[in-house]
């Protein structure tokens, strides 16, 4: 019978899932390797914004069936959910999940099932085991599982019960015990496989919106060459029955899409030519929108005998969030902050950011000669924007200026 749960790694997956199996009635020790995170969750409070983690996390700790600490402890379950970044030639750096596997050797015990979360290149879940014999642990009765997370920031609490979960395990008991705990908390389907087809059915999902955004990036900037309106022909070419083209942005940002995709270029030595394509074009268009603001910006000056302002208007990896992680929006800012231009940073959802001054986003668009949307927040949809400023739209948002015209 399962009761104890000792999740390592309380960040964007792992404390989410320790609040859900806490308030389902496991017990679950929540480790952590950052002793303020430790200390702040202790208290029903929270270190990340996530909608509704804080209630999940208060009513865990309240009712004593989440207590964090630094180390981890004896347990039926142990799931890893740490992160797996990766190193500067795009090389993926499992440093995180060794060292997680390596704190939970002394407490391992025969019939302990654990299970890695983090996404992984493949072959990693074998890692793990391997990791633990390195320790002197016979591991032949104890079961090691891949359960990829799936769920997308900004609805992780719905997602992690109503997502379908792949459970993939090194044996075929291994699978069939950790998908029975899925089903415990899971209302979507639990689907078994091997631990490999897991890991690479993860980074596979991830790949496949990194492909799909570098077609719609792609024909950006074919379309600004050939004068032709992306949103409008993105809008009606997805009007054929079996077309079905993603937005467009600044680059492609946030730590799981623009990451994963390297793990298989890693592994694939040179086979995996579309994935890498796509990941090259998602970075370059990043470079494009330096490259076109810059020369926007050097323009103005030569007219106006003066630096231009310049609004980058969203600093966040997407829309209506706090996160900066791997973010175009803020790449291209801090590269425009160069000679050429004077720039306001604007970000509706953070206060202050690395000596960065953020600027509202009703100042900036009338104080700055050239407006450059990066992000679509929520809170620039309504701006009156005046007819002299020039605006460029790196994601869908209307000028609305254009709109009146029409
Ligand atoms: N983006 C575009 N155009 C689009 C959609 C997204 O440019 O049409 C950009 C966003 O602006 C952002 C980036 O892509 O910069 C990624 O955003 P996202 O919303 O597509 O995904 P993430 O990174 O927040 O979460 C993804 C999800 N994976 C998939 O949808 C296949 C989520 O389910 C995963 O759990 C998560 O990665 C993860 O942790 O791996």
């Amino acid at each position: 019978m399962i009761e104890k749960i000792c999740v390592i790694g309380l960040g964007y997956i792992g404390l989410p899932t320790a609040a859900l199996l806490a308030n389902r009635g496991y017990k679950v020790r929540g480790v952590d390797v950052v002793e303020e995170t430790v200390k702040i969750i202790n208290q029903g409070k929270i270190h990340i914004v996530e909608p509704d983690l804080d209630t999940f996390v208060q009513s865990a700790v309240n009712s004593g069936n989440l207590v964090a600490y630094t180390e981890a402890g004896e347990s039926d379950i142990f799931i890893i959910a740490v992160p797996t970044p990766f190193k500067d030639n795009n090389v993926p750096n499992i440093d995180y999940i060794i060292s997680a596997t390596r704190g939970i050797a002394p407490y391992v015990r025969e019939g302990n099932i654990i299970i890695l979360e983090s996404t992984s290149p493949v072959g990693t879940t074998d890692i793990m085991e391997q990791t633990l014999k390195d320790e002197g642990i016979d591991t032949s009765k104890i079961y090691f599982s891949h359960c990829p997370e799936r769920v997308l920031p900004g609805k992780i609490m719905h997602e992690l019960v109503h997502n379908d979960r792949i459970v993939g395990g090194t044996t075929k008991e291994a699978t069939e015990l950790t998908a029975k705990f899925y089903e415990s908390f899971v209302s979507g389907e639990v689907l078994q496989t091997d631990a490999r087809t897991a890991e690479m059915a993860k980074l596979t999902e991830n790949s496949f919106r990194d492909v799909n955004i570098a077609f719609a990036n792609e024909l950006s900037m074919l379309s600004e060459k050939f004068g032709i309106d992306v949103w409008e022909l993105i809008e009606l070419s997805n009007r054929h029955p079996r077309v079905n083209i993603l937005q467009p942005g600044c680059g492609v940002g946030g730590h799981c899409i623009a990451v994963d995709p390297w793990f298989i270029v890693d592994a694939a030595k040179g086979d995996a030519k579309i994935i890498k394509a796509a990941r090259e074009v998602n970075d370059y268009k990043s470079e494009w929108a330096i490259e076109k603001v810059k020369n926007a910006a050097l323009e103005f000056g030569r007219k106006h005998g003066r630096k231009a302002r310049v609004a980058c208007m969203g600093l966040a990896f997407k829309p209506d969030i706090d996160d900066l992680r791997e973010s175009p929006a803020l790449y291209i800012t801090k590269n425009l902050m160069s000679d050429c231009c004077d720039v306001l940073a604007v970000e509706p959802n953070i206060k202050s950011y690395d000596g960065l001054e953020i600027v509202n986003c009703h100042d900036a668009v009338k104080i700055a000669d050239i407006i450059v949307f990066l992000v679509s927040h929520k809170e620039f949809l309504g701006l009156e924007i005046e007819d002299s400023k020039e605006v460029m739209s790196f994601c869908k948002m209307v000028d609305r200026r254009k709109e009146k015209r029409k």
